[in-house]
């Protein structure tokens, strides 16, 4: 069978590159399986997507949002539809488990749906003024054309995420997805058009992050961008925005696990378990850090090994396998680098360290013990299947240890006691904290983002996403028939 050959979408239309030149992905389980040709996109390709998104702003504006809310709900039923297909699909492409790839559709379905009920809210605040026969409130207008910039370890969800809150707001789109997933993408596009979104109102240019999403993210057309994947990446995405352009960042982040010495050590092993090696490591929310009170730690520890080493690596679209391959050669050459850094520091490998011999971008669930919270191991993202053990001697020094690190996104700790969970909610200095489940697993209608370097303070889905994707403008309506000026005229006396 022939190589496909896959287009972008602009104005409504699938068309080639204005160079002509493609690039290809393959299988990470099986790199030897190329999975399809994409356009490699440029400057001008982003540019005449721009303008799409523009000419079709007006009109989608001036949609009335519940009827905007209609198109995201017949797409979550087309991603229903699809999602037995289009998980493995992701499997493929990408490599993680077919249970996390539609779960990772599913998380799409939420989203949709979350904000096709949006259409019917998008609430303002009805409020007083300090004047007679004068009205305030506010109303939420959409930004205009928006940018979605999206990574490859949630292809369906992340664009979700963010393309169906910007769209029931009012903005239209130009999405510039991952080169590791780009047949997630193109379908994810296709549901949308199926679902009736007007050409010009959702458009994708596939192609480098260096021309393709710089020339985005630049663009003075584009009022929005909104990015998750490396701080790296954000912070050149930053810096092409400029001023007077919205930036929502989703970055990384050194995620972090407490086990107290009263948790439920089976419980707590299972949610590590699932925090490290889900998605191979690969999650903005993945557990890289756990940090055990020093009278359990040697027992959890040994459970921790036990268990990892039983974890069956392999190609996602196997039923036995629990955890898929790294995404692609730089990826597990990162892990790889790590693990030479972290025995350099002193820390000791206690599981895996290694990559099995076979072809794809496969390695080991590993876990270091005797780590130190400054170690680089446990200070920076490594994004794979990569634990470290840290002790702590009470509960104010897991706390400290977790906090030490510059980012953060997810927490997470395992106990019983009320006080150190109450504790923990407020001391924890992350975007979220979970109470005796894993650093992983946030759903779809509550805030998701981080603080310090995993984010810059915006926060996407739920109605924070709302509130990234639209302005909240203050009317003031004066029905008084004079000139009444607010801070100056007063009414003491009424
Ligand atoms: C990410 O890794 O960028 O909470 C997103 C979770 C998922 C989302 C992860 N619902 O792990």
């Amino acid at each position: 069978m022939g190589l496909t050959t896959y287009k972008m979408l602009i104005n409504g239309k699938w068309v080639s590159g204005s160079t002509g030149e493609t690039f290809s992905r393959v299988n990470p389980a099986n790199p030897r399986e190329v999975l399809g040709k994409f356009q490699k996109g440029n400057k001008e390709d982003v540019d005449r997507a721009v303008d799409a998104a523009q000419d079709a702003f007006e009109n989608w504006r001036l949609t009335p949002p519940p009827a905007r809310g209609k198109i995201l709900l017949k797409f979550s039923y087309l991603l229903e539809q699809e999602k037995e297909k289009l998980a493995r699909t992701m499997t493929a492409e990408m490599g993680k488990v077919l249970k996390e790839t539609r779960g990772d559709v599913q998380e799409a379905i939420d989203a949709a749906e979350y904000m096709a009920g949006e259409g019917r809210r998008l609430f303002g605040r009805t409020t007083t003024s300090e004047l007679r026969n004068k009205f305030a409130m506010t109303v939420r207008e959409p930004l205009g054309v928006v940018a979605a910039i999206t990574p490859w370890n949630f292809p369906i969800a992340i664009p979700a995420w963010k393309i169906t809150a910007a769209l029931v707001c009012g903005n239209t789109v130009v999405m510039k997805p991952s080169s590791d997933t780009p047949i997630c993408a193109t379908r994810f596009m296709e549901l949308l058009e199926m679902a009736g979104a007007p050409k010009g109102v959702v458009n994708m240019v596939t192609g480098p992050g260096g021309t393709v999403g710089s020339r985005l993210a630049s663009h003075k057309k584009v009022r929005a961008v909104s990015f998750t994947g490396h701080r790296d990446t954000g912070a050149e995405i930053m810096k092409s925005a400029g001023v007077g352009k919205r930036v929502g960042m989703e970055m990384g982040s050194k995620n972090v696990t407490i086990v107290m010495d009263d948790a439920d050590l089976k419980l707590a092993l299972d949610g590590v378990i699932w925090g490290a090696f889900g998605t191979t490591g690969q999650r903005c929310t993945a557990s890289s850090r756990v940090v055990v009170h020093k009278k359990v730690r040697q027992k959890f520890e040994r459970m921790l090994v036990e268990r990892s080493k039983k974890i069956a690596v392999g190609d996602g679209l196997e039923k036995k396998t629990e955890m898929g391959p790294l995404v692609n050669e730089a990826a597990r050459e990162k892990v790889k680098s790590y693990v030479e850094i972290g025995k350099k520091e002193g820390a000791r490998l206690v599981s895996g360290g290694s990559a099995p011999k076979r072809d794809g971008w496969f390695y080991r669930p590993t876990i270091f013990t005797d780590a130190e919270s400054d170690m680089r191991i446990c200070q920076e993202e490594i994004f794979g299947p990569v634990l470290s053990v840290i002790e702590a001697k009470d509960f104010e020094d897991a706390v400290d240890i977790s906090n030490g690190v510059d980012y953060g996104l997810s927490s997470s700790i395992y106990t019983n006691r009320v006080q150190d969970t109450m504790r923990a909610i407020r001391d924890l200095q992350f975007g979220i904290t979970y109470i005796n489940s894993p650093t992983i697993g946030a759903e779809v209608h509550l805030p998701f983002g981080g603080s310090k370097s995993s984010g810059n303070g915006w926060k996407e889905v739920g109605w924070t996403g709302v509130q990234f994707f639209s302005e909240e403008k203050s009317v003031f309506v004066d029905y008084s028939g004079k000139l009444q000026k607010a801070q100056i005229d007063t009414d003491e006396k009424g």
